[in-house]
């Protein structure tokens, strides 16, 4: 016996009538109405929500007000929290591997990453399960600066052309992890390099994921490539990767495929990273800017 959802949906429960989810008008993103994150959803809310993420690739909520226990609980919803291997390090991991379950995004307090630029990045894709989306949730919010933009990475590899396609199709890319690279410094190379060329010593651990990866709950296929991490295509040579990776990124960078975020306090932005970027602007260090940020553990690319 099969029913189809239409069925089932009464079945799950009443859907309160100010619930809605309202798509935004950009490439990708969608404000959830009427919901709060502190109160346990019902059965049609929940699977509302994640269709909507897998349709829109990010969840705005705004007016939250949850404490640590209550946005963990939420996030149990859609998944484990993420951990990253023991020799693997990622943001706001301690000397011996392991990472707390809530980051704090902040350049104040004992946050994390300062005021500076973000270039555009999935979280934990230099890890073998990349992390399969995160949560950030606004506490202080400056006037200006430190806007969040995500990049629709389907949109992106659906407008390459046909030769590009069938060039990358079957591409593996090691996306070498940044946190290692801070801890080795290339001598005499000002800054991180942006394509591993064969005099540079690789980074190890390393792992290799499909450049055009197919997303786990859509089939859709997307290309999964960062701004600005240094990368290497397995098994092509050097010059010609680079330059193909130079091209993509510029592709991929274009406004047309972006969603600029304007922070309130209260905010719960909940992103695929399975299927978006996002890159964050600079802000004066004199503001005080504060998130917490907790990400969702992943399965292995293909
Ligand atoms: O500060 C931001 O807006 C984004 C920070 C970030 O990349 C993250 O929390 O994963
Ligand atoms: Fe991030």
């Amino acid at each position: 016996m099969s029913a189809s959802l239409a069925e089932l949906a009464p079945r799950l429960a009443t859907v309160p009538a100010s619930f809605r989810i309202v798509p935004l008008d950009a490439a990708l993103g969608a404000v959830v109405e009427g919901f709060d994150v502190r109160n346990a959803p019902v059965g049609a809310q929940l699977w509302a929500l994640k269709t909507a993420l897998r349709e829109h690739h990010i969840l705005v909520f705004r007016g939250q007000q949850p404490d640590d226990a209550a946005f963990l609980d939420f996030t149990s919803h859609f998944g484990t929290v993420f951990a990253p291997p023991r020799n693997a390090p990622v943001l706001g991991s301690d000397p011996y591997g392991a990472a707390p379950d809530i980051v704090l995004v902040s350049n104040v307090d004992d946050g994390l990453l300062g005021n500076a630029e973000l270039t555009a990045h999935a979280d934990h894709h230099w890890t073998p399960q990349p992390s399969s989306g995160s949560l950030l949730y606004a506490l202080e919010i400056p006037a200006t600066g430190g806007d969040t933009t995500w990049f629709n990475l389907v949109k992106a590899y659906e407008a390459l052309d046909e030769p590009t396609r069938r060039e990358i199709d079957g591409l593996q890319l090691i996306t070498y992890n940044p946190f290692l690279r801070r801890r080795h410094p290339l001598p005499g190379v000002a800054g991180v390099p942006r394509y591993r060329t064969p005099d540079i010593e690789p980074l190890t651990p390393w792992v290799a994921h499909p450049l055009v990866r197919t997303h786990p709950d859509s089939g859709k296929r997307l290309l999964y490539l960062g701004e600005a991490t240094e990368v290497e295509i397995v098994g092509y040579d050097a010059s010609r990767g680079a330059a193909l990776i130079a091209r993509l990124r510029a592709h991929l960078l274009q406004p047309r495929f972006a969603y600029t975020h304007r922070w309130q306090v209260g905010d719960i932005v909940y992103w695929d990273n399975q299927a978006t970027l996002h890159s964050r602007t600079a802000f004066d260090p004199a503001t005080r800017r504060r998130l917490k940020r907790i990400s969702l553990s992943g399965s292995r690319p293909f």
